[in-house]
């Protein structure tokens, strides 16, 4: 069990939509880099899943977060890799300040009918009609490897419910 534990990390995405348009970054280093994404990272010790969320959106595109809304929970696997990434994702509608580049991400608003599904992460084709439809979810997906600038993971497997409560 701890061994399972010491696997799973918990990372944040928030995604600010006002609606027709979303923001999405640029992600410039690390993890996705190469790819269009909402924002976020680790939640650090001593905060909440929540805070971490907030804070990642100040980091990386520089607006301060009102408050955000929970709108799904998805597990990340890898083949040949023990490492679980337990991702919070988080809608945003509610914000001061003006969206500006960072080290880490390029930040852009897109019109919600061009979302630039071929250049994000291949799970997010599934899920976002429902988070742009307000609709809670949870899921799993399994992928080959993770995606690169010049590589689209592949989903081996994958598992989206709608859910009434994410709590
Ligand atoms: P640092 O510590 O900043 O170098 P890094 O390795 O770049 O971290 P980080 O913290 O930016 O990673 O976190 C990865 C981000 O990618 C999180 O917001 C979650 C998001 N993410 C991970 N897998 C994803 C996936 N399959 N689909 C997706 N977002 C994903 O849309």
């Amino acid at each position: 069990m701890e061994q399972a534990n010491k696997q799973r990390k918990i990372l944040t995405l928030c995604v600010i939509h006002q609606h027709p348009r979303v923001l999405l970054g640029m992600k410039k280093r690390g993890f996705g880099a190469g790819r269009w994404n909402g924002f976020g990272g680790k939640v650090e010790e001593g905060e909440s899943i929540e805070e971490a969320a907030i804070r990642e959106v100040k980091e990386e595109v520089g607006v301060d977060v009102n408050s955000v809304q929970k709108a799904g929970v998805i597990e990340f696997t890898f083949e040949n890799d023990p490492k679980i990434l337990e991702v919070h994702i988080f809608k945003c509608d509610d914000f001061e300040g003006k969206p500006t580049e960072s080290e880490e991400m390029k930040p852009q608003w897109f019109n919600i009918v061009e979302i630039p599904f071929k250049q994000m992460w291949s799970d997010d084709l599934y899920w976002f009609p429902l988070f742009l439809k307000n609709r809670k979810f949870r899921g799993h997906f399994l992928f080959d490897e993770p995606s690169t600038a010049e590589y689209s993971a592949k989903i081996i497997e994958h598992e989206l419910t709608e859910v009434e409560d994410l709590c």
